[in-house]
């Protein structure tokens, strides 16, 4: 018995940004006695179900995105024989109970993994890892998010209480992926910032102390965190996903500027107060309060990927415009603009589920199961507007990428690099991240998709030159941080 992993895509670029972090963890929770996992990412190559012979397991991944060409996979796996079951939850500890019940022939329909501790999360093994495929690693260092925004999955499946794993098993897998040639690393949060200096005023007025020493136990975490990733290699980058609350603790921002988190990904989403209420994310600002948030990120050398919604029932045509002027002055360096999509298992999908009921399209599937419907045929806005067409809000979104991606304002915000080749590389950045999400987002023709596809394969080939690094195989783990409290120091540097 076999076990064949699968990372389904429909486009297939050969190189890949970001390694799929599910495949090497389910890789190392796989048994032994299963042998070596076989590994297929579909970003890179499409799979072959010859390769699947009678009684094998076939584990695929599945998300919303996804789905359509993950059943795909499925049934043709299955066209060589075999059972069925789904695994919802967290697969690091059902999974060898999965494999050990296909041993015995038996296996459940389904199975929940439930949301496992912090500390029971396996390690990726980046072992396993194809040379030379992509630009960045993947590590997670916390699971969950406190907040609870309207159409966000995260709170609901991976729950509110933060899960941080422990620090060495988070340093050690960097190393892992330094020791390889990744010097750029994602960390795969949802929110790398879970305790805020609002949820440690409020701990702080309450009688009992527990909760406050809670957070305060969090918070120090992630400082000793920072501060060993602050003794690696000086060529690394991280990458990660932050509310904007952090942009009000400059010690939290100093030390992220110390442990070369260079990036981060804030969750805008509307520029109008008006906006954040339609989505539960009051913690936000909005007008000029905005920008001074954004710019204390960038003050403190954090880059920004600032992610915007278009389509929210108080947006009006002229949001368009406003977003994307604030999206230029505000010192962003990089911003996506999402159409609002209900996905499944949020307060916006029960929501818009009870307004439109079960309405057919052309396909015969219901709107509300939209991931079962071919992207080609799928609508791009689902949920009505009150005063603009499906259309409008398209077009309106695809003229506001068009207007941050052009020549010009990239050239313009390439200032924020120093050098003529870092201010090339950044324009080379730009376009790909550009191509590969007109891809999965709002372009419609195909005709357009394919031409993007080509675009960003080509761009991807590269661009992966300026990520990657010589290896460096005798590259030891920092030494734990004599005293990880905000604001202090460490001299200690590894030698590699
Ligand atoms: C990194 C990331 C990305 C990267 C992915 C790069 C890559 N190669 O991995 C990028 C930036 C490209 C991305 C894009 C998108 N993403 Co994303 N992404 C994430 C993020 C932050 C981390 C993923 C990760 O590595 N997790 C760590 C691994 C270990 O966890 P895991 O994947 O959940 O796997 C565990 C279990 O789910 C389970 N499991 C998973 N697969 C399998 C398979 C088997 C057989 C078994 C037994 C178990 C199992 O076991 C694993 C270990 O416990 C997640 C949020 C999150 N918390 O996971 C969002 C998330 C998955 N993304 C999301 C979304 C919406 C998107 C986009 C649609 C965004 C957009 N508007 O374009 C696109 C979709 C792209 C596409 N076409 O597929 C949503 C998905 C919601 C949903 N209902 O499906 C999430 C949950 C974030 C959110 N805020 O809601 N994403
Ligand atoms: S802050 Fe981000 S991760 Fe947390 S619930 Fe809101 S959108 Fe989801």
């Amino acid at each position: 018995m076999r076990v064949h992993l699968v990372n389904p895509s429909d486009l297939s670029f050969g190189t890949a940004v970001i390694t799929p972090r599910w495949l090497y963890v389910l890789a190392a929770a796989t048994p032994a006695r299963f042998g070596t996992p076989i590994i297929v990412d579909e970003t890179l190559e499409p799979f072959d179900p010859n390769q699947v012979d009678p009684g094998d397991v076939v584990g695929i991944g599945i998300h919303t995105a996804n789905a359509l060409r993950g059943y795909a996979v499925a049934r043709s796996a299955r066209e060589h024989g075999g059972v069925h079951a789904v695994v919802s939850g967290d697969g690091d500890l059902v999974w060898p109970q999965v494999l050990a019940d296909c041993e015995s022939g038996a296996p459940d329909a389904s199975y929940d993994g439930g949301r496992i501790e912090a500390a029971a999360f396996s390690s990726a093994r980046w072992d396993l890892l194809p040379d030379n495929r992509y630009m960045w690693g993947s590590v997670q260092t916390v699971r969950g998010c406190p907040k609870h925004c309207s159409f966000c999955s995260v709170w609901r499946t991976d729950g509110q209480k933060p899960r941080q794993r422990p620090v060495s098993e988070v340093v050690s897998e960097v190393v892992a992926l330094r020791r390889k040639g990744f010097r750029f690393i994602l960390l795969a949060d949802d929110n790398f910032y879970p305790v805020t200096q609002a949820d440690l005023a409020a701990a702080e007025r309450r009688a009992d102390k527990l909760r406050l020493r809670e957070l305060e136990a969090l918070r120090r975490e992630r400082f000793e965190l920072m501060a060993r990733l602050e003794q690696l290699p000086d060529d690394m980058v991280f990458f990660t996903q932050i509310t904007m609350e952090a942009a009000e603790d400059r010690a939290f921002l100093a030390a992220m500027r110390r442990a070369r988190i260079r990036g981060a990904l804030v969750g805008v989403e509307s520029v109008t107060a008006e906006g954040l209420k339609a989505v539960h994310k009051n913690f936000n600002d909005a007008g000029e309060a905005l920008v001074a948030r954004l710019q204390a990120f960038r003050a403190e050398g954090v880059h920004v990927l600032g992610s915007f919604i278009f389509g929210l029932p108080t947006d009006t045509v002229d949001t368009f415009d406003a977003t994307a002027d604030l999206a230029q002055r505000s010192g962003v360096s990089f911003a996506q603009f999402v159409m609002l999509t209900p996905f499944p298992g949020t307060v916006d999908f029960t929501r818009w589920e009870r307004q439109v009921g079960n309405t057919d399209t052309t396909t015969g599937t219901p709107l509300t199961r939209y991931w079962l419907i071919p992207p080609s045929q799928r609508p791009n806005v689902y949920t009505p507007h009150p005063t603009m067409s499906a259309d409008t809000i398209r077009r309106g979104t695809q003229q506001v990428w068009d207007r941050f991606y052009s020549l010009t304002a990239i050239w313009q915000r390439s200032t924020c690099v120093r050098s003529l080749r870092a201010r090339l590389a950044f324009l080379l950045i730009s376009k790909l991240y550009r191509q590969m999400y007109a891809n999965t987002g709002i372009a419609t023709d195909s005709a357009r998709v394919a031409k993007s596809a080509r675009r960003a394969r080509w761009l991807a080939k590269a661009a992966r030159r300026l990520f990657v690094a010589a290896p460096m195989p005798d590259l030891a783990d920092p030494s734990p941080a004599p005293d990880a409290s905000e604001g202090r120091r460490f001299a200690v540097r590894v030698v590699s």
